[in-house]
């Protein structure tokens, strides 16, 4: 097994840590310690630690959820000492293998709550970061304001000192460094948002004013939230492809993580309580991260929830077969070249066709095997981060809205979860209950307009759209998807 005693017996082939373990410090807290999160701030963190003056910069995850579900990932934490590998694989195939020790230790915080607490109390902290999903900041999105009425969000707002979101710990810890003079820390959001540190400076602060408002007023002053834009294509890892990557790491890791060689981080400078050497290892610093945001979500993850849904609906279950599909690669260079691209305000060095480029050499990496299902989870949060933008202005330009329209007609499709060959999936869509999944089943094609995740353009006039969409959900179902595409 993959721990602190078997660290110094790894395969040859296996890049070993380059700093000793047990220096790391815990300056860094982070919620939700998902494979992206492995697999991109931790891979950079780990790179800092092997820089001089670096050790302090050791990570804490913190898992919000229970259940035997969150019990048997804190336990396999431990069991590894919160040691994992990582395989980088290239389009072409090629594969590193890197042990990753960044992570010093795992809490889970159901267990444990005090023991977060403390950890976010302790001046050692100087920055807490998250990867809590797109729909995890709980801001109602028509008023752009934290939504105090969630029954979870009532809970803590009534017991603050016990908390269980992650807005009730980080507030809590704060206010706990304010009575103890400890100083604030920095809160760094690193999901895929617009704007991902107003939209977290949204969420505490907003949580905060309706604990107390001095303290909201001294997070407000103290506490930064930088934005961030944040990218590396990350698959799940079932069981099958965790036994395929120990037999080529020849490793025994029960928590390994599989990504693209490609990253890619953009920060904005702002911490309030200082930071890793993060420009050493590959970090980008720039003012105007809500441009660099902007071409991440409008080109990556916009085509990949279009891409997803459309192939789907055709049969496919992985990206790279969207991308080998002919049709299916012309409708995302549509997508990106007539809807995308005219309408980005790229930051000054970034060119978007390279770009677009590079997302299909991507998208075409077969070793990832991301799947269709992953892509396409939680797209009702995804469509209002992902696709808003280029819907107002395509509604305000008087462009043709056909691309848009069939991807919002092939997503309400797609969740029916049924295929063209008649094969069955299931869709993940946590934020969706049964009446709400039930609305794209409906006889009248228009009622899944209803849905939350098109909120986002609802002041506008949309009468030429959602009749465009009903018109794709129509030709769909009559001439099936191929026949349909609008490119
Ligand atoms: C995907 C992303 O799930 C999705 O919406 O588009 O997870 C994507 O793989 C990452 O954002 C890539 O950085």
């Amino acid at each position: 097994m993959l721990n602190e005693k078997t660290l110094n017996h790894l395969p040859a082939s296996v890049q070993p840590l380059r700093y000793k373990r047990e220096d790391v410090g815990r300056g860094i807290v982070h919620f939700g310690v998902g494979n992206f999160f492995r697999a991109h701030e931790a891979w950079y963190v780990n790179k800092c630690l092997a820089l001089p003056g670096q050790a302090q910069w050791g990570i804490v995850g913190v898992g919000l959820g229970g259940g035997p579900r969150g019990e048997a990932k804190a336990h396999a934490f431990t069991q590894q000492d919160c040691l994992y590998s990582l395989t980088e694989v290239t389009a072409s195939g090629v594969r590193t293998v890197s042990i990753i020790g960044a992570l010093r230790e795992y809490l889970l915080a159901p267990a444990d709550p005090e023991a977060v607490l403390a950890r976010l109390a302790d001046p050692q902290t100087r920055i807490v970061s998250m990867t809590i999903t797109e729909g995890g900041y709980n801001i109602n999105e028509e008023t752009g304001q934290f939504r105090l009425d969630t029954p979870a969000v009532q809970a803590d707002l009534k017991n603050p000192r016990r908390p269980t979101t992650v807005f009730g710990y980080v507030v809590e810890g704060l206010r706990r460094r304010r009575a103890a003079g400890a100083g604030p820390f920095t809160v760094l959001s690193c999901d895929n948002l617009r704007s991902n540190g107003h939209v977290a400076h949204e969420a505490f602060v907003g949580y905060a004013r309706a604990l107390d408002a001095d303290l909201a007023e001294w997070i407000d002053a103290n506490v930064t939230f930088p934005c961030s834009m944040v990218d590396r294509i990350t698959p799940g890892v079932d069981r099958a492809t965790r036994d395929s990557l120990n037999a080529a790491s020849g490793l025994d890791d029960d928590l390994p993580v599989l990504a693209e060689d490609f990253s890619q981080w953009v920060l904005e400078d702002r911490f309030c309580n200082g930071r890793p050497a993060l420009e050493q290892v590959g970090v980008e610093f720039a003012d105007d991260v809500a441009g660099y945001e902007q071409v991440k979500v409008r080109m990556l993850n916009a085509a990949h929830l279009l891409l997803g849904s459309t192939g789907l609906l055709l049969g496919h279950r992985y990206a790279h077969e969207t991308v080998e599909d002919a049709d299916l690669a012309r409708l995302a260079n549509a997508y990106w070249t007539k809807d995308a691209m005219p309408q980005i305000d790229a930051p000054a060095g970034v060119d978007l066709d390279a770009y677009r480029t590079r997302l299909l050499s991507r998208f075409s990496n077969r070793a990832v095997a991301d799947t269709l299902l992953r892509i396409c989870s939680d797209g009702a949060s995804k469509v209002r981060v992902f696709w808003t933008d280029t819907v107002r202005r395509s509604l305000n330009s008087g462009r043709d809205l056909d691309r848009i329209a069939f991807g919002i007609a092939a997503y309400l499709e797609m969740l029916r979860g049924q295929d063209e060959k008649g094969q069955t999936y299931t869709p993940i869509e946590p934020t969706l209950d049964a009446d709400q999944i039930a609305l794209v089943n409906d006889s009248d094609l228009a009622a899944g307009l209803r849905l939350p995740a098109f909120d986002g353009w609802r002041d506008m006039d949309t009468t030429a759209l959602d009749a465009a969409v009903v018109a794709a959900r129509r030709a769909i179902r009559d001439r099936g998807v191929r026949a349909s595409l609008p490119v």
